[in-house]
């Protein structure tokens, strides 16, 4: 497979409704996208950075600046034997993995495409159906508890809650309250630190199938610590950015869950590694999101089909995000499932090029 030409998109997007997690509100989901062409196929990815680095310390700017001058040179016009073989060229690059990401997937993309196949199938996937929940947003209470009704009442398998000092137990009070038997999590996005034990103790009173991330984005050491002082199992989200970091995490028991975010792995390659060390862990791993749009979410849905995904995602129904997503099929779930996209090989969507254009910011193209 030799990339002919590549393409590097910045694309705007409104969101229904604004995002509110414990680092900050998201009201727009700004996008760079990477196009990759050979042999008349064409193969996506969407980035997952934000535009400042509040999740993690990559942001839009940084992860464009790596795709353009680092990691589409490295592709383009060269010969490639397999999907794999851009993990390993990206490698001796430190960091980046979300600007990695945006050019093994695409990459991956293309190369199911070339062979006529759905992602899923290369990547060796065994699920025929994705079990979904949903990630709720920082809201009042009642709000949440309204939101909560209705999401449960559509068939969603878990709820997450986003939580942060001064909106947790109160929160837990009113929902567990009111629904005593879904499946619920906290998401915390590491805005606790070990001084507040006393509280996230208290969340073991909840039966919570696990609490996302409560600790700091790099330190797997304390949540060894809190892992050891709670009942409920932790949820690593942001510690996990690379496979070392996985097994490190694993082999101290800082978490008993892995949420896995094909965006914040740097590709495929080392997310299927997560799982597979997951799975020889015996401990169940989910995939995360990034509020991603169809392009993005397709992707998600493909990597879930692999067999340790035992948990409901974060993948829901696009239309609870955007009014008009940027692919022509509706990336809906039904009862809690999420039907994995079948247009074509790949990853299985056709982009909807008008909406696109509509809402392109730049572009750029690279040429062999
Ligand atoms: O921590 O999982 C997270 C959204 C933006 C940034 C971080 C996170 C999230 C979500 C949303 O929880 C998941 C989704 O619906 O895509
Ligand atoms: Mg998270």
């Amino acid at each position: 497979l030799v990339i002919e030409s590549a393409e590097l998109k910045l694309i705007e997007l409104p969101l229904l409704n604004p995002f509110r997690i414990a680092t900050g509100t998201m009201v727009k989901k700004t996008i760079p996208i990477v196009v990759v062409r050979a042999g008349g196929y064409e193969g996506y990815a969407e980035g997952v950075a934000d535009v400042l680095p509040d999740y993690l310390p990559e942001t839009i700017v940084s992860s464009m600046m790596m795709i353009r001058d680092v990691f589409l040179p490295q592709v383009v016009g060269k010969p490639l034997t397999n999907p794999q073989a851009v993990e390993r060229l990206f490698r001796p690059w430190r960091d980046h993995q979300m600007a990695k990401a945006s050019v093994e997937m695409a990459i991956w993309d293309l190369w199911a495409k070339s062979q006529g196949l759905p992602l899923w199938q290369i990547l060796g996937g065994t699920r025929s159906e994705v079990e979904v929940g949903v990630s709720l947003g920082i809201k009042e209470i009642a709000r949440t508890l309204q939101d909560v009704e209705i999401h449960v009442q559509q068939g969603y398998r878990r709820i997450k809650l986003k939580v942060m000092p001064g909106h947790d137990l109160k929160l837990l009070d009113a929902v567990r309250a009111r629904f005593p038997d879904v499946h619920l999590t906290v998401d915390a996005n590491c805005c606790y630190t070990l001084a507040d034990l006393p509280i996230l103790r208290a969340m073991d009173k909840y039966n919570l199938d696990y609490i996302e991330q409560p600790l700091a984005w790099n330190d797997l050491h304390d949540h060894v610590k809190l892992q050891a002082a709670l009942a409920t199992p932790i949820c690593l989200d942001e510690c996990i950015r690379t496979l070392p970091d996985a097994r490190k995490a694993l082999a101290s028991d800082a978490g008993r869950v892995v949420n896995i975010k094909v965006g914040r792995l740097g590709g495929h390659t080392v997310a299927k590694q997560v799982h597979d060390l997951c799975l020889s862990y015996h401990v169940p791993v989910w995939c995360g999101g990034m509020l991603e749009a169809g392009i993005g979410r397709a992707h998600n849905i493909h990597l879930c089909t692999l067999e340790q995904f035992s948990r409901p995602g974060d993948t829901s129904s696009s239309s609870r995000y955007f009014e008009r997503d940027i692919v022509l099929e509706k990336l809906e779930t039904e009862n809690g499932l999420m039907p994995i996209p079948a247009s074509g090989a790949g990853i299985g969507v056709t982009m909807d090029w008008d909406y696109v254009e509509a809402i392109t910011l730049s572009s750029e193209s690279f040429r062999a």
